[in-house]
Protein backbone atom coordinates (compact mmCIF):
# COMPACT_ATOMS: atom_id res chain seq x y z
CA UNK A 1 0.00 0.00 0.00
CA UNK A 2 1.24 3.78 -0.59
CA UNK A 3 1.83 5.28 2.54
CA UNK A 4 0.60 8.18 2.17
CA UNK A 5 -3.24 8.65 0.19
CA UNK A 6 -2.20 11.08 -1.95
CA UNK A 7 0.06 8.77 -4.30
CA UNK A 8 -2.67 7.18 -5.49
CA UNK A 9 -4.65 10.10 -5.66
CA UNK A 10 -5.75 12.60 -8.51
CA UNK A 11 -6.82 16.04 -7.97
CA UNK A 12 -8.47 18.29 -10.05
CA UNK A 13 -9.00 21.85 -10.20
CA UNK A 14 -11.74 24.25 -10.30
CA UNK A 15 -11.55 27.45 -11.20
CA UNK A 16 -14.80 28.48 -9.57
CA UNK A 17 -15.31 32.00 -11.90
CA UNK A 18 -15.11 30.09 -15.43
CA UNK A 19 -16.58 26.53 -13.80
CA UNK A 20 -20.50 26.60 -14.05
CA UNK A 21 -22.80 29.50 -13.06
CA UNK A 22 -26.01 28.66 -11.28
CA UNK A 23 -27.62 32.00 -10.74
CA UNK A 24 -27.13 33.65 -14.47
CA UNK A 25 -24.75 37.01 -13.39
CA UNK A 26 -22.25 35.45 -15.88
CA UNK A 27 -19.56 34.57 -13.22
CA UNK A 28 -19.64 30.95 -12.41
CA UNK A 29 -19.90 29.96 -8.33
CA UNK A 30 -20.34 27.06 -5.22
CA UNK A 31 -23.71 26.42 -6.64
CA UNK A 32 -22.42 25.34 -9.86
CA UNK A 33 -19.49 23.59 -8.85
CA UNK A 34 -22.24 21.43 -6.15
CA UNK A 35 -24.45 21.17 -8.90
CA UNK A 36 -21.70 19.26 -10.83
CA UNK A 37 -20.38 17.28 -7.73
CA UNK A 38 -21.63 13.96 -9.65
CA UNK A 39 -20.08 14.42 -12.96
CA UNK A 40 -16.29 15.03 -10.89
CA UNK A 41 -17.07 11.73 -9.26
CA UNK A 42 -17.81 10.29 -12.76
CA UNK A 43 -14.86 11.28 -13.51
CA UNK A 44 -13.25 9.35 -10.61
CA UNK A 45 -11.34 12.05 -8.85
CA UNK A 46 -10.39 11.89 -5.52
CA UNK A 47 -9.64 15.14 -4.62
CA UNK A 48 -11.31 19.24 -5.58
CA UNK A 49 -8.38 22.01 -5.88
CA UNK A 50 -10.81 25.33 -5.46
CA UNK A 51 -9.15 28.76 -7.13
CA UNK A 52 -9.65 31.22 -4.17
CA UNK A 53 -13.15 32.25 -3.55
CA UNK A 54 -12.00 34.51 -0.67
CA UNK A 55 -13.93 38.19 -0.82
CA UNK A 56 -11.82 39.75 -3.52
CA UNK A 57 -12.08 42.91 -5.75
CA UNK A 58 -10.82 40.88 -8.13
CA UNK A 59 -8.27 42.40 -9.80
CA UNK A 60 -6.61 39.04 -10.54
CA UNK A 61 -9.60 36.86 -10.53
CA UNK A 62 -9.60 36.39 -6.40
CA UNK A 63 -5.60 35.84 -6.29
CA UNK A 64 -6.08 39.44 -4.82
CA UNK A 65 -8.03 38.54 -0.92
CA UNK A 66 -9.59 41.43 1.23
CA UNK A 67 -10.50 39.22 3.69
CA UNK A 68 -9.49 35.44 3.98
CA UNK A 69 -11.99 34.39 6.23
CA UNK A 70 -14.95 35.34 3.73
CA UNK A 71 -16.61 34.19 0.83
CA UNK A 72 -17.27 36.92 -2.08
CA UNK A 73 -20.66 37.21 -2.24
CA UNK A 74 -19.79 36.89 -6.45
CA UNK A 75 -19.17 33.15 -5.58
CA UNK A 76 -21.92 32.89 -2.76
CA UNK A 77 -22.19 32.02 1.03
CA UNK A 78 -20.83 30.22 3.86
CA UNK A 79 -23.73 27.94 3.49
CA UNK A 80 -22.83 27.20 0.35
CA UNK A 81 -19.21 26.46 0.92
CA UNK A 82 -20.39 24.31 3.45
CA UNK A 83 -22.61 22.40 1.60
CA UNK A 84 -20.39 22.06 -1.01
CA UNK A 85 -17.14 20.11 1.70
CA UNK A 86 -20.31 18.07 2.58
CA UNK A 87 -20.91 16.97 -0.97
CA UNK A 88 -17.66 16.09 -1.36
CA UNK A 89 -17.09 14.66 1.24
CA UNK A 90 -20.30 12.45 1.10
CA UNK A 91 -18.56 11.67 -2.53
CA UNK A 92 -15.71 10.51 -0.64
CA UNK A 93 -13.71 12.99 -2.31
CA UNK A 94 -11.47 15.89 -0.23
CA UNK A 95 -11.54 20.03 -0.78
CA UNK A 96 -7.87 21.42 -1.07
CA UNK A 97 -8.54 25.52 -0.49
CA UNK A 98 -5.56 27.97 -2.73
CA UNK A 99 -3.52 30.02 -0.17
CA UNK A 100 -2.23 32.97 -1.50
CA UNK A 101 -0.32 34.62 1.08
CA UNK A 102 2.71 35.61 -1.23
CA UNK A 103 0.67 38.85 -1.26
CA UNK A 104 -3.14 40.48 0.08
CA UNK A 105 -5.48 42.73 -1.42
CA UNK A 106 -4.35 46.62 -1.12
CA UNK A 107 -8.31 46.77 0.25
CA UNK A 108 -7.42 44.20 2.87
CA UNK A 109 -7.61 46.10 6.36
CA UNK A 110 -4.28 44.92 7.17
CA UNK A 111 -2.93 47.02 3.84
CA UNK A 112 -5.38 49.56 4.39
CA UNK A 113 -3.70 50.31 8.17
CA UNK A 114 -0.37 49.98 7.06
CA UNK A 115 -0.59 52.81 4.39
CA UNK A 116 -2.05 54.67 6.38
CA UNK A 117 0.67 56.30 8.14
CA UNK A 118 4.43 55.43 9.04
CA UNK A 119 4.75 54.58 12.27
CA UNK A 120 1.37 52.58 12.03
CA UNK A 121 1.84 49.17 13.84
CA UNK A 122 1.23 47.00 10.81
CA UNK A 123 3.49 49.44 8.43
CA UNK A 124 5.77 46.71 7.95
CA UNK A 125 3.44 44.47 7.70
CA UNK A 126 4.34 45.02 3.84
CA UNK A 127 7.54 46.00 2.33
CA UNK A 128 8.35 50.13 2.42
CA UNK A 129 10.79 51.92 0.77
CA UNK A 130 11.79 55.32 0.01
CA UNK A 131 12.38 56.68 -3.37
CA UNK A 132 16.02 55.81 -4.19
CA UNK A 133 18.95 57.63 -3.59
CA UNK A 134 16.80 60.83 -2.37
CA UNK A 135 15.36 60.83 -5.40
CA UNK A 136 11.81 62.54 -5.36
CA UNK A 137 8.95 59.96 -5.26
CA UNK A 138 7.46 59.51 -8.10
CA UNK A 139 9.76 60.74 -10.43
CA UNK A 140 11.25 58.08 -13.01
CA UNK A 141 13.73 55.98 -12.25
CA UNK A 142 12.64 56.49 -7.94
CA UNK A 143 11.76 53.27 -7.42
CA UNK A 144 13.55 51.59 -4.29
CA UNK A 145 15.20 49.20 -6.85
CA UNK A 146 14.87 47.89 -10.62
CA UNK A 147 12.57 44.81 -9.65
CA UNK A 148 9.88 44.61 -12.27
CA UNK A 149 6.33 42.77 -11.84
CA UNK A 150 5.63 40.00 -13.31
CA UNK A 151 2.24 41.55 -14.38
CA UNK A 152 4.60 44.47 -16.39
CA UNK A 153 5.67 47.76 -14.94
CA UNK A 154 7.57 48.40 -11.77
CA UNK A 155 7.69 46.08 -8.70
CA UNK A 156 6.76 49.02 -6.87
CA UNK A 157 4.00 51.87 -6.20
CA UNK A 158 4.12 55.14 -4.83
CA UNK A 159 1.53 55.58 -2.04
CA UNK A 160 1.10 59.58 -2.18
CA UNK A 161 -0.32 59.35 1.46
CA UNK A 162 3.18 58.56 3.16
CA UNK A 163 5.07 59.38 0.02
CA UNK A 164 6.97 56.04 0.02
CA UNK A 165 6.55 52.60 -2.17
CA UNK A 166 5.11 49.49 -1.57
CA UNK A 167 6.58 46.03 -2.96
CA UNK A 168 4.46 44.07 -5.46
CA UNK A 169 5.64 41.21 -7.57
CA UNK A 170 2.33 40.71 -9.40
CA UNK A 171 -0.50 43.70 -9.62
CA UNK A 172 -0.04 46.94 -7.98
CA UNK A 173 -3.12 45.64 -5.82
CA UNK A 174 -1.15 42.26 -4.71
CA UNK A 175 1.24 44.29 -2.32
CA UNK A 176 3.59 41.90 -0.83
CA UNK A 177 3.22 40.70 2.80
CA UNK A 178 6.56 40.84 4.74
CA UNK A 179 7.30 37.15 6.27
CA UNK A 180 9.80 38.43 8.23
CA UNK A 181 7.58 39.98 10.47
CA UNK A 182 6.25 37.58 13.32
CA UNK A 183 2.76 38.82 13.52
CA UNK A 184 2.41 38.48 9.71
CA UNK A 185 3.56 34.56 10.23
CA UNK A 186 0.94 34.27 13.46
CA UNK A 187 -2.06 35.62 11.57
CA UNK A 188 -1.50 33.10 8.58
CA UNK A 189 -1.16 30.30 10.70
CA UNK A 190 -4.41 31.58 12.57
CA UNK A 191 -5.99 31.62 9.36
CA UNK A 192 -5.16 28.55 8.18
CA UNK A 193 -6.10 26.63 11.13
CA UNK A 194 -9.17 27.96 11.14
CA UNK A 195 -10.00 26.94 7.77
CA UNK A 196 -8.72 23.49 8.89
CA UNK A 197 -11.14 23.50 11.13
CA UNK A 198 -14.04 24.40 8.66
CA UNK A 199 -13.09 20.82 7.33
CA UNK A 200 -11.03 21.57 4.20
CA UNK A 201 -8.40 19.07 3.70
CA UNK A 202 -5.83 20.89 2.49
CA UNK A 203 -4.14 23.86 0.95
CA UNK A 204 -2.30 24.72 -2.78
CA UNK A 205 -0.27 27.78 -1.90
CA UNK A 206 0.26 30.44 -4.40
CA UNK A 207 3.47 31.33 -5.28
CA UNK A 208 4.81 29.79 -1.82
CA UNK A 209 8.53 29.81 -2.57
CA UNK A 210 8.62 33.26 -2.99
CA UNK A 211 7.61 34.30 1.19
CA UNK A 212 11.37 35.11 2.10
CA UNK A 213 13.16 37.72 0.03
CA UNK A 214 16.65 39.05 0.75
CA UNK A 215 15.86 42.00 2.89
CA UNK A 216 17.91 44.52 1.48
CA UNK A 217 16.01 43.76 -1.74
CA UNK A 218 19.11 44.35 -4.52
CA UNK A 219 19.13 45.71 -7.87
CA UNK A 220 18.65 42.74 -9.99
CA UNK A 221 21.12 42.22 -13.20
CA UNK A 222 18.72 43.52 -16.47
CA UNK A 223 18.89 41.42 -19.07
CA UNK A 224 19.58 42.38 -22.93
CA UNK A 225 16.48 43.74 -24.35
CA UNK A 226 14.67 44.12 -20.65
CA UNK A 227 13.30 46.30 -19.00
CA UNK A 228 14.02 45.71 -15.21
CA UNK A 229 16.29 43.66 -13.25
CA UNK A 230 16.27 39.69 -12.48
CA UNK A 231 15.10 39.84 -9.29
CA UNK A 232 14.68 35.64 -9.30
CA UNK A 233 18.06 35.35 -7.27
CA UNK A 234 16.35 37.60 -4.32
CA UNK A 235 13.15 36.32 -3.83
CA UNK A 236 12.70 32.82 -5.39
CA UNK A 237 14.12 30.61 -2.31
CA UNK A 238 14.93 33.24 0.14
CA UNK A 239 17.26 32.91 3.22
CA UNK A 240 14.08 31.82 5.44
CA UNK A 241 12.15 29.90 2.69
CA UNK A 242 12.93 26.48 4.75
CA UNK A 243 12.35 27.69 7.87
CA UNK A 244 9.45 29.50 7.63
CA UNK A 245 7.58 26.27 5.57
CA UNK A 246 9.08 24.54 8.56
CA UNK A 247 7.46 26.80 11.32
CA UNK A 248 4.08 26.93 9.21
CA UNK A 249 4.13 22.87 9.17
CA UNK A 250 4.67 22.88 13.01
CA UNK A 251 2.16 25.73 13.85
CA UNK A 252 -0.48 24.23 11.68
CA UNK A 253 -0.35 20.63 10.39
CA UNK A 254 2.54 18.97 12.50
CA UNK A 255 0.56 15.46 14.84
CA UNK A 256 -1.85 15.63 11.76
CA UNK A 257 -0.17 15.81 8.42
CA UNK A 258 -1.44 12.28 7.55
CA UNK A 259 -5.29 13.82 6.88
CA UNK A 260 -4.22 16.66 4.38
CA UNK A 261 -2.69 17.37 1.20
CA UNK A 262 -0.01 20.63 0.45
CA UNK A 263 1.72 21.45 -2.64
CA UNK A 264 3.53 24.41 -2.82
CA UNK A 265 2.96 26.52 -6.23
CA UNK A 266 7.08 26.96 -6.75
CA UNK A 267 7.78 29.45 -9.62
CA UNK A 268 11.70 28.63 -10.76
CA UNK A 269 12.32 25.72 -7.84
CA UNK A 270 14.89 23.14 -9.27
CA UNK A 271 14.96 19.35 -8.37
CA UNK A 272 17.89 19.63 -5.53
CA UNK A 273 15.60 22.82 -4.23
CA UNK A 274 12.60 20.48 -4.36
CA UNK A 275 13.83 17.27 -2.57
CA UNK A 276 14.77 19.41 0.19
CA UNK A 277 11.06 21.18 0.33
CA UNK A 278 9.45 17.67 -0.43
CA UNK A 279 11.43 15.65 2.08
CA UNK A 280 9.08 14.12 4.63
CA UNK A 281 12.10 14.59 7.22
CA UNK A 282 11.88 18.37 7.12
CA UNK A 283 8.50 18.44 7.63
CA UNK A 284 7.34 21.07 4.91
CA UNK A 285 5.34 20.49 2.18
CA UNK A 286 3.89 17.27 0.37
CA UNK A 287 4.69 18.18 -3.21
CA UNK A 288 5.12 21.16 -4.91
CA UNK A 289 4.62 22.48 -8.65
CA UNK A 290 7.87 22.97 -10.45
CA UNK A 291 7.72 24.64 -14.19
CA UNK A 292 10.44 23.54 -15.84
CA UNK A 293 8.67 21.23 -18.31
CA UNK A 294 6.26 24.35 -19.29
CA UNK A 295 8.56 26.85 -19.82
CA UNK A 296 10.43 24.26 -22.35
CA UNK A 297 8.54 25.92 -25.47
CA UNK A 298 9.88 29.61 -23.61
CA UNK A 299 12.53 31.10 -25.76
CA UNK A 300 15.27 33.70 -24.42
CA UNK A 301 12.37 36.49 -23.57
CA UNK A 302 10.44 34.69 -21.46
CA UNK A 303 7.10 33.07 -22.32
CA UNK A 304 5.80 35.43 -24.56
CA UNK A 305 8.23 34.23 -26.76
CA UNK A 306 7.62 30.95 -28.47
CA UNK A 307 10.26 28.11 -29.45
CA UNK A 308 8.76 24.67 -30.32
CA UNK A 309 9.19 22.03 -28.31
CA UNK A 310 11.00 19.04 -28.59
CA UNK A 311 9.71 15.50 -27.36
CA UNK A 312 13.62 14.99 -26.39
CA UNK A 313 13.46 17.67 -24.11
CA UNK A 314 9.99 16.94 -22.94
CA UNK A 315 11.20 13.37 -21.88
CA UNK A 316 14.40 14.47 -20.27
CA UNK A 317 13.02 16.75 -18.08
CA UNK A 318 10.02 15.26 -16.87
CA UNK A 319 12.48 12.09 -16.32
CA UNK A 320 14.98 14.38 -14.15
CA UNK A 321 12.15 15.09 -12.38
CA UNK A 322 10.71 11.11 -11.88
CA UNK A 323 14.88 10.36 -11.03
CA UNK A 324 15.66 12.97 -8.53
CA UNK A 325 12.29 12.79 -6.36
CA UNK A 326 12.41 8.95 -6.27
CA UNK A 327 14.48 8.02 -3.21
CA UNK A 328 12.88 10.77 -1.52
CA UNK A 329 9.74 13.69 -1.73
CA UNK A 330 6.90 13.01 -4.54
CA UNK A 331 6.17 15.31 -7.85
CA UNK A 332 2.90 16.68 -8.82
CA UNK A 333 2.12 15.65 -12.04
CA UNK A 334 0.47 18.76 -14.36
CA UNK A 335 -0.19 20.10 -18.04
CA UNK A 336 -2.41 22.73 -17.25
CA UNK A 337 -3.85 24.91 -14.90
CA UNK A 338 -5.51 28.15 -14.96
CA UNK A 339 -2.29 30.16 -16.13
CA UNK A 340 -1.80 27.61 -18.91
CA UNK A 341 -2.41 27.41 -22.49
CA UNK A 342 -4.61 24.29 -23.09
CA UNK A 343 -2.16 21.22 -23.01
CA UNK A 344 -3.82 20.06 -26.40
CA UNK A 345 -2.91 22.96 -28.35
CA UNK A 346 -0.05 23.51 -27.19
CA UNK A 347 1.94 20.26 -27.28
CA UNK A 348 -0.61 18.13 -29.07
CA UNK A 349 -2.79 18.57 -31.96
CA UNK A 350 -5.91 20.19 -31.76
CA UNK A 351 -7.13 19.77 -35.24
CA UNK A 352 -7.85 16.36 -36.51
CA UNK A 353 -5.69 14.63 -34.02
CA UNK A 354 -7.53 16.58 -31.13
CA UNK A 355 -8.45 13.56 -29.92
CA UNK A 356 -6.33 10.96 -29.44
CA UNK A 357 -3.20 13.80 -29.14
CA UNK A 358 -5.17 14.81 -25.97
CA UNK A 359 -5.10 11.29 -24.56
CA UNK A 360 -1.76 10.28 -25.46
CA UNK A 361 -0.64 13.20 -23.65
CA UNK A 362 -3.12 12.69 -20.62
CA UNK A 363 -1.73 8.78 -21.06
CA UNK A 364 2.31 10.06 -20.98
CA UNK A 365 1.51 12.51 -17.63
CA UNK A 366 -1.03 10.07 -15.48
CA UNK A 367 1.16 6.98 -15.55
CA UNK A 368 4.42 9.10 -14.12
CA UNK A 369 5.31 8.71 -10.57
CA UNK A 370 3.78 11.49 -8.91
CA UNK A 371 0.50 12.79 -8.32
CA UNK A 372 -1.64 14.11 -11.37
CA UNK A 373 -3.46 17.40 -11.57
CA UNK A 374 -6.33 17.76 -14.20
CA UNK A 375 -7.42 21.42 -14.95
CA UNK A 376 -11.24 21.47 -15.54
CA UNK A 377 -11.73 21.29 -19.23
CA UNK A 378 -8.61 19.17 -19.68
CA UNK A 379 -10.71 15.88 -19.43
CA UNK A 380 -12.44 17.12 -22.22
CA UNK A 381 -9.75 17.50 -24.62
CA UNK A 382 -10.86 21.56 -24.24
CA UNK A 383 -8.32 23.84 -26.92
CA UNK A 384 -6.63 27.14 -26.58
CA UNK A 385 -9.42 30.00 -28.22
CA UNK A 386 -9.31 32.04 -31.70
CA UNK A 387 -9.45 35.50 -29.50
CA UNK A 388 -10.45 37.82 -32.46
CA UNK A 389 -8.72 41.23 -31.34
CA UNK A 390 -7.83 42.22 -27.58
CA UNK A 391 -10.96 42.99 -26.47
CA UNK A 392 -12.02 39.12 -25.92
CA UNK A 393 -9.33 39.05 -23.14
CA UNK A 394 -9.71 39.90 -19.23
CA UNK A 395 -6.73 38.74 -17.70
CA UNK A 396 -4.39 41.59 -16.45
CA UNK A 397 -1.46 40.08 -17.25
CA UNK A 398 -2.46 39.96 -20.92
CA UNK A 399 -3.95 43.32 -20.94
CA UNK A 400 -0.93 45.10 -19.17
CA UNK A 401 1.66 43.32 -21.34
CA UNK A 402 -0.08 44.28 -24.70
CA UNK A 403 0.16 47.98 -23.72
CA UNK A 404 3.28 48.02 -22.77
CA UNK A 405 4.43 45.73 -25.73
CA UNK A 406 2.30 48.08 -27.76
CA UNK A 407 2.22 51.14 -26.40
CA UNK A 408 5.77 51.14 -24.79
CA UNK A 409 8.25 49.14 -27.02
CA UNK A 410 6.43 49.50 -29.80
CA UNK A 411 6.03 46.10 -30.95
CA UNK A 412 3.64 44.97 -33.52
CA UNK A 413 -0.01 45.14 -32.48
CA UNK A 414 -0.39 41.85 -34.67
CA UNK A 415 2.41 40.02 -33.01
CA UNK A 416 1.87 40.47 -29.77
CA UNK A 417 -1.88 39.36 -29.98
CA UNK A 418 -0.39 36.37 -31.99
CA UNK A 419 1.84 35.78 -28.61
CA UNK A 420 -1.26 36.07 -26.43
CA UNK A 421 -2.92 33.51 -28.68
CA UNK A 422 -0.96 31.61 -28.27
CA UNK A 423 0.02 31.82 -24.51
CA UNK A 424 -2.00 33.72 -22.54
CA UNK A 425 -3.95 32.71 -19.23
CA UNK A 426 -7.62 33.57 -21.09
CA UNK A 427 -7.07 30.04 -22.90
CA UNK A 428 -7.51 28.33 -20.00
CA UNK A 429 -10.31 30.34 -18.24
CA UNK A 430 -13.00 30.97 -21.04
CA UNK A 431 -16.15 28.76 -19.64
CA UNK A 432 -16.40 24.99 -18.94
CA UNK A 433 -18.31 23.67 -21.81
CA UNK A 434 -20.84 21.74 -20.38
CA UNK A 435 -23.29 21.19 -23.16
CA UNK A 436 -23.65 22.56 -26.99
CA UNK A 437 -26.37 24.77 -26.37
CA UNK A 438 -26.29 28.55 -25.54
CA UNK A 439 -22.81 29.45 -23.41
CA UNK A 440 -22.00 25.99 -23.73
CA UNK A 441 -24.16 25.65 -20.69
CA UNK A 442 -22.07 27.08 -18.33
CA UNK A 443 -24.61 30.61 -18.10
CA UNK A 444 -28.24 31.47 -18.60
CA UNK A 445 -26.64 34.95 -18.58
CA UNK A 446 -23.74 36.44 -20.48
CA UNK A 447 -20.26 35.11 -19.62
CA UNK A 448 -17.76 37.16 -18.15
CA UNK A 449 -15.29 35.94 -21.03
CA UNK A 450 -16.54 34.41 -24.10
CA UNK A 451 -17.04 30.93 -25.13
CA UNK A 452 -14.95 29.05 -27.01
CA UNK A 453 -16.66 28.52 -29.99
CA UNK A 454 -15.49 25.37 -30.06
CA UNK A 455 -18.06 24.24 -27.65
CA UNK A 456 -20.44 22.84 -30.13
CA UNK A 457 -18.24 19.97 -30.47
CA UNK A 458 -16.72 19.80 -27.41
CA UNK A 459 -18.58 19.21 -24.21
CA UNK A 460 -19.11 17.36 -21.45
CA UNK A 461 -22.81 16.48 -22.48
CA UNK A 462 -21.47 14.48 -25.35
CA UNK A 463 -18.50 13.04 -23.85
CA UNK A 464 -19.93 11.51 -20.85
CA UNK A 465 -21.73 8.94 -22.92
CA UNK A 466 -19.06 8.30 -25.72
CA UNK A 467 -17.10 5.33 -24.41
CA UNK A 468 -14.00 6.55 -27.09
CA UNK A 469 -14.09 10.36 -25.79
CA UNK A 470 -11.13 11.77 -24.04
CA UNK A 471 -12.98 11.94 -20.62
CA UNK A 472 -13.43 8.47 -21.15
CA UNK A 473 -10.07 8.29 -21.14
CA UNK A 474 -9.18 10.26 -18.85
CA UNK A 475 -11.95 7.95 -16.42
CA UNK A 476 -9.59 5.10 -16.99
CA UNK A 477 -6.67 6.37 -16.64
CA UNK A 478 -7.60 7.42 -12.69
CA UNK A 479 -8.91 4.27 -12.08
CA UNK A 480 -6.14 2.78 -13.60
CA UNK A 481 -4.40 4.50 -10.88
CA UNK A 482 -6.49 4.02 -8.50
CA UNK A 483 -6.17 0.25 -9.26
CA UNK A 484 -2.59 -0.22 -9.62
CA UNK A 485 0.00 0.07 -7.19
CA UNK A 486 2.67 -0.49 -9.98
CA UNK A 487 1.60 3.38 -11.27
CA UNK A 488 0.73 4.91 -7.49
CA UNK A 489 4.28 3.68 -6.19
CA UNK A 490 6.43 1.70 -8.56
CA UNK A 491 9.69 2.81 -10.24
CA UNK A 492 10.30 4.44 -13.17
CA UNK A 493 12.40 4.03 -16.03
CA UNK A 494 12.35 6.14 -19.29
CA UNK A 495 13.10 3.48 -22.33
CA UNK A 496 13.87 4.60 -25.95
CA UNK A 497 15.98 7.61 -24.20
CA UNK A 498 17.25 9.24 -27.44
CA UNK A 499 13.86 8.55 -30.13
CA UNK A 500 12.56 11.96 -31.14
CA UNK A 501 8.81 10.86 -31.56
CA UNK A 502 8.11 8.38 -28.79
CA UNK A 503 7.99 8.93 -24.91
CA UNK A 504 7.88 5.46 -23.62
CA UNK A 505 8.67 4.67 -19.86
CA UNK A 506 8.23 1.37 -17.54
CA UNK A 507 6.82 1.69 -14.60
CA UNK A 508 7.97 -1.58 -11.75
CA UNK A 509 6.95 -2.86 -8.45
CA UNK A 510 8.28 -6.34 -7.25
CA UNK A 511 7.63 -8.76 -10.39
CA UNK A 512 5.10 -6.59 -11.87
CA UNK A 513 5.66 -4.09 -14.50
CA UNK A 514 3.84 -1.30 -16.57
CA UNK A 515 4.69 -0.25 -20.11
CA UNK A 516 3.66 3.02 -21.59
CA UNK A 517 4.16 3.89 -25.37
CA UNK A 518 3.43 7.12 -26.79
CA UNK A 519 4.01 8.45 -30.27
CA UNK A 520 3.85 12.85 -29.23
CA UNK A 521 4.04 13.01 -32.92
CA UNK A 522 1.53 13.02 -35.99
CA UNK A 523 3.77 11.39 -38.14
CA UNK A 524 3.74 7.18 -37.73
CA UNK A 525 6.80 6.10 -35.31
CA UNK A 526 9.34 3.35 -35.74
CA UNK A 527 11.75 2.14 -33.22
CA UNK A 528 13.64 -1.15 -32.42
CA UNK A 529 11.20 -3.64 -30.26
CA UNK A 530 14.00 -5.21 -29.15
CA UNK A 531 14.84 -2.13 -26.74
CA UNK A 532 11.86 -3.17 -24.86
CA UNK A 533 13.68 -6.03 -22.77
CA UNK A 534 10.94 -8.51 -22.01
CA UNK A 535 8.25 -7.21 -23.69
CA UNK A 536 8.41 -7.55 -27.42
CA UNK A 537 8.68 -10.80 -28.66
CA UNK A 538 8.41 -11.97 -32.45
CA UNK A 539 4.67 -12.47 -32.17
CA UNK A 540 4.71 -8.76 -30.99
CA UNK A 541 3.91 -9.38 -26.99
CA UNK A 542 5.38 -12.11 -24.71
CA UNK A 543 3.49 -14.60 -22.21
CA UNK A 544 1.78 -13.01 -19.37
CA UNK A 545 1.83 -9.24 -20.96
CA UNK A 546 -1.76 -7.78 -21.00
CA UNK A 547 -2.99 -4.98 -22.66
CA UNK A 548 -4.31 -1.80 -20.05
CA UNK A 549 -5.44 1.27 -22.32
CA UNK A 550 -4.78 2.11 -25.90
CA UNK A 551 -6.27 5.64 -27.42
CA UNK A 552 -6.81 4.06 -31.14
CA UNK A 553 -8.28 0.78 -30.60
CA UNK A 554 -6.73 -2.33 -29.62
CA UNK A 555 -5.31 -3.80 -33.19
CA UNK A 556 -1.65 -2.22 -32.22
CA UNK A 557 2.41 -2.91 -33.90
CA UNK A 558 3.24 -1.47 -30.66
CA UNK A 559 5.16 -4.04 -29.59
CA UNK A 560 7.04 -5.04 -33.02
CA UNK A 561 8.19 -1.51 -33.19
CA UNK A 562 5.56 0.41 -34.92
CA UNK A 563 3.32 3.04 -33.69
CA UNK A 564 0.79 5.37 -35.71
CA UNK A 565 0.81 9.68 -35.17
CA UNK A 566 -0.33 10.26 -31.59
CA UNK A 567 -0.69 6.37 -30.64
CA UNK A 568 -0.43 5.68 -27.12
CA UNK A 569 -0.26 2.47 -25.70
CA UNK A 570 -0.42 0.72 -22.22
CA UNK A 571 0.39 -2.90 -21.02
CA UNK A 572 0.79 -4.53 -17.85
CA UNK A 573 2.68 -7.37 -17.11
CA UNK A 574 3.20 -9.96 -13.26
O1 LIG B 1 0.94 32.29 -10.37
C1 LIG B 1 2.29 32.52 -10.23
C2 LIG B 1 3.15 32.63 -11.45
O2 LIG B 1 4.31 32.89 -11.30
C3 LIG B 1 2.71 32.50 -12.83
O3 LIG B 1 2.48 31.30 -13.33
C4 LIG B 1 1.84 33.65 -13.23
O4 LIG B 1 0.53 33.27 -13.34
C5 LIG B 1 2.24 34.29 -14.51
O5 LIG B 1 1.68 33.59 -15.56
C6 LIG B 1 3.68 34.53 -14.71
O6 LIG B 1 3.92 34.89 -16.04
C7 LIG B 1 0.12 32.38 -9.24
C8 LIG B 1 -1.32 32.14 -9.64
O7 LIG B 1 -1.45 30.82 -10.09
C9 LIG B 1 -1.72 33.18 -10.63
O8 LIG B 1 -3.00 32.96 -11.16
C10 LIG B 1 -1.66 34.51 -9.93
O9 LIG B 1 -1.91 35.54 -10.84
C11 LIG B 1 -0.30 34.75 -9.28
O10 LIG B 1 0.20 33.62 -8.59
C12 LIG B 1 -0.43 35.84 -8.26
O11 LIG B 1 -1.21 35.41 -7.19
Amino acid sequence: MSDKWWQSAVVYQVYPRSFADSDGDGIGDLRGVIEHLDYLHELGVDVVWLSPIYASPHDDNGYDISDYRAIDPLFGTFDDFDELLAGLHDRGMKLVMDLVVNHTSDEHPWFVESASSTDNPKRDWYWWRPARDGARPGEQGAEPNNWGSFFSGPAWQLDPQTGEYYLHLFSRKQPDLNWENPEVRDAVYEMMNWWLDRGVDGFRMDVINFISKVTSLPDGVVPEGALYGDAYPYFAQGPRIHEFLHEMHERVFAGREDRYLTVGEMPGVDIEQARRFTDPRNGELDMVFQFEHVDLDHGPGGKWDHRPLTVLDLKRNLSLWQEGLADLGWNSLYWNNHDQPRVVSRFGDDGENRIPSAKALGTVLHLMRGTPYVYQGEELGMTNVPFASIDGFRDIESLNHYAEAVDILGASADEVLAALRRTSRDNARTPMQWTSGPHAGFTAGTPWIAVNPNATEINAEAEVRDPDSVFAHYRALIDLRHRSEVVATGDYALVLPEHPQVFAYTRGLGDRSLLVLANLSGEPAAFDAGQLPGWAVAGGGGAGIEPELANLGPATEALRGSLRPWEAVVYSRG
